[in-house]
């Protein structure tokens, strides 16, 4: 279990946004001018009964603000959740990177990580069928470092030309605007069938991966291969992975689609409450390091977007950790405002020629120009480096640095031509100079031409269960398909990466099953395979079905859960407090009718019935839907009597007055192999 951490902790970021906060509780209300008014209840009328006047200037500023309160929402990724924490590297990499802040083991980093959805508005659930946004901003002393991730590896497309036209096909369809924040529909599957680059990626997409339990329990890919380039000038690919020390894990498709309603806000709430709390979320850093000299050496083209490093040819070297310990004090002023960009780099951390890479540099910095209003949003609290910043731009919207001089040109004398260019020694930027060379066309590498074969390891690496949920993640989303050209089209395309998952679908759609094609590969990986992740108990919430007259062993296996790091939370018939057959009391966190089973990883009953008829009325179809989504049940004292009357609530994962058997179905926190259904 982990050490509870103290609330509020802080950095040197968290400091420099200190000067900002603002706090109004207890003050005198005033203008923004600063004017003292003495009502803000009523507008300035000819007579009680009469018009409203021009000449109510609190008004008019309260009311225009208001009506300018809104900024757009993010063209992609606009639903999402941002938490403060820090970085700090193992051991120096100055064999591969000069980058200070992956050279001194001492240094805490801060960063700004935000989670977020792609395809929902910024009004959406957390839990949609989607690829999670997972970009993290860390404040170097050498300037600002962003790596902007996602939590797959691979990406639809191989040339960021096409973004636009895989973005259009996502979202939701322009005549209707339906369905919001789901990719089972037409133009998402016609854009599939049709840029057959998209095969890896929807591998991913229909796994598992693309419903996360919680955002603390996904894993982050950079996606490109970037470049590290060490003090000497030699320089490395690499591909940069976030390692969560919780383990992947995945909520189940029903289990999801029921979430979005119960609890349109069940990633956030969960990664608010986890800071909240001190359980504090933590990635390791994960590097796979390619010299230069290999760079021609694999079967498919390490600039590729849509490949990945099968970990087990090119080792992830765990380098750091990463520590998310700071909600932040305003969601607009922080997560809403925060500017991402991949082309924010520091000495010793340089692009590839990846041709999606290569597009995204343009993108992020035209893209926050319309949402943040104009050039001056790296002033935003939020974005602003911790280090100095010096330059010769000036003026635009909203500019909150004064200034002083006469010079904003370069060169000068009568600044003595300052702010002056720093060699690349005292730590200027200096990009790596690739030797590049070739006549100007529109084409793509043959070397990205394979889009199958690695779709095809993804596949023979899932187990049974994973297969499973990806026959039935196609067959939902092609189901939703209107037109049957195009599930026609995207089972021709699957037959390409296996037959084993085209047929069933076929079949799930009452169409002709494809032809069998020649299997592309054997190759397996298991760090693909979400079934080999770590398992433990910690922040696992339990929802402990108790009423009345409980008995006082419940007292005990509460100690034993919470120190185990498990989070039990009382459900009961009614709000305040219970009463044991002891007298104790316990504080009820939800009634049968505010929680529901899908918000909870176990279910543990300790009474067999309550006050009022809800807890026998209500209780069995919690427990028998926590069952049926393959979580751990446990009963003790009379709850025994309750989990016998439901008799086919039984078999892995159910377990009767037995603290540490409970403790370890916690950990393994799903019985996929309970198919059986009650
Ligand atoms: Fe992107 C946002 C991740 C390809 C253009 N992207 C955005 C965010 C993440 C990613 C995590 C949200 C950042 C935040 O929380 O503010 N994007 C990726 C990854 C990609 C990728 C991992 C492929 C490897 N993106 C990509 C391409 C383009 C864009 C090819 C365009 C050429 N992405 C954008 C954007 C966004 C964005 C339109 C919308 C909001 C923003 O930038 O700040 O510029």
């Amino acid at each position: 279990m982990q050490e509870k951490k103290p609330k509020k902790t802080t950095n040197e970021k968290v400091e420099q946004l200190g000067q900002y906060y603002t706090v109004d509780e207890g003050k005198d209300l005033t203008t923004n001018q600063g004017l003292k008014m003495t009502n803000d209840e009523f507008s300035l009328k000819a007579g009680e009964r009469g018009p409203t006047l021009m000449e109510d200037f609190h008004f008019r500023e309260k009311m225009t603000h208001f009506d300018h309160e809104r900024i757009p929402e993010r063209v992609v990724h606009a639903r999402g959740y941002g938490v403060h924490g820090e970085f700090q590297v193992y051991e120096s990499l100055e064999r591969y990177t000069r980058a200070k802040f992956l050279t001194d083991p001492t240094k805490k980093t801060p960063v700004f990580v935000r989670f977020s959805t792609v395809a929902g508005s910024r009004g959406s659930a957390d839990v949609p069928r989607d690829v999670r946004g997972f970009a993290v901003k860390f404040y170097t002393e050498e300037g600002n470092y962003d790596l902007v991730g996602n939590n797959i590896p691979v990406f639809f497309i191989q040339d960021a030309i096409k973004f636009p036209d895989l973005v259009h096909a996502l979202k939701p369809e322009p005549h209707n605007e339906i369905p919001q924040a789901a990719t089972a529909h037409d133009t998402f599957w016609d854009f599939i069938a049709n840029n057959q680059e998209s095969a890896h990626m929807i591998m991913w997409a229909m796994s598992d991966r693309s419903i996360p339990r919680s955002y603390r329990m996904m894993e982050g890919f950079g996606v490109h291969t970037f470049r590290l380039v060490n003090a000497a000038g030699e320089a490395f690919f690499v591909k940069f992975h976030w390692k969560p020390l919780l383990g992947v894990h995945s909520v189940c498709w029903d289990e999801a689609q029921k979430i979005n309603g119960k609890d349109p806000d069940f990633h956030r709430r969960d990664l608010y409450e986890a800071v909240e709390n001190g359980d504090y979320p933590e990635w390791e850093l994960g590097l796979q390091i390619i010299p230069e000299a290999d760079e021609f050496k694999f079967d498919f083209d390490i600039l590729d977007p849509t490949k990945i490093w099968p970990e087990e040819d090119i080792p992830v070297q765990r380098v750091g950790k990463m520590t998310l310990n700071r909600n932040v004090e305003n969601v607009f002023a922080e997560t809403e405002q925060v500017a991402f960009h991949p082309g924010h780099v520091v000495p010793g951390i340089d692009f590839t020629n990846d041709p999606l890479l290569q597009g995204r540099l343009f993108s992020y910095t035209d893209t926050q120009l319309i949402r943040l209003g104009g050039p001056n949003f790296h002033e935003l609290p939020i974005n602003r480096p911790v280090c100095p910043f010096h330059n010769n731009q000036r003026d635009g919207y909203g500019r909150q640095t004064i200034n002083v001089g006469r010079v904003s040109y370069s060169k000068n004398s009568l600044a003595n031509n300052t702010p002056r260019p720093v060699p690349a020694e005292d730590g200027g930027y200096e990009h790596y100079q690739e030797k590049v060379e070739g006549r100007k066309v529109r084409a793509r590498s043959e070397s990205f031409a394979d889009h199958f074969t690695q779709a095809a390891m993804f596949w023979n690496s899932m187990s049974d269960v994973e297969k499973e949920h990806m026959i039935n993640a196609f067959s939902f989303e092609l189901g939703k398909c209107e037109t049957e050209s195009v599930r026609i089209q995207v089972l021709e395309m699957i037959s390409n990466i296996s037959h084993e998952l085209a047929k069933p679908v076929a079949e799930n759609l009452g169409l002709p099953v494809p032809s069998q094609k020649p299997l592309l590969t054997d190759k397996a990986s298991s760090a693909l395979s979400q079934m080999n992740t770590v398992k433990k108990p910690d922040t696992r919430k339990i929802a402990v079905l108790a009423a009345d007259g409980f008995s006082k062993e419940l007292s005990l296996w509460l100690q034993t859960l919470k120190s185990k790091g498990t989070m039990p939370e009382i459900v009961s018939d009614h709000h305040g407090k219970i009463v044991g057959e002891d007298g104790t009391e316990l504080e009820v966190k939800h009634t049968l009718l505010t929680a529901d089973s899908v918000l909870f990883d176990a279910v543990l009953i300790a009474s067999k019935e309550g006050r009022s008829v809800t807890f026998a009325k209500e209780a069995p179809d919690f427990i028998t839907e926590a069952f049926l989504h393959y979580k751990p049940i446990g009963a003790l004292a009379e709850g025994n009597i309750l989990l016998e009357s439901l008799v086919n609530i039984k078999g892995a994962g159910v377990v009767q007055n037995n603290i540490d058997a409970y403790i370890e179905a916690v950990t393994e926190a799903r019985f996929w192999d309970r198919n059986g259904k009650p």
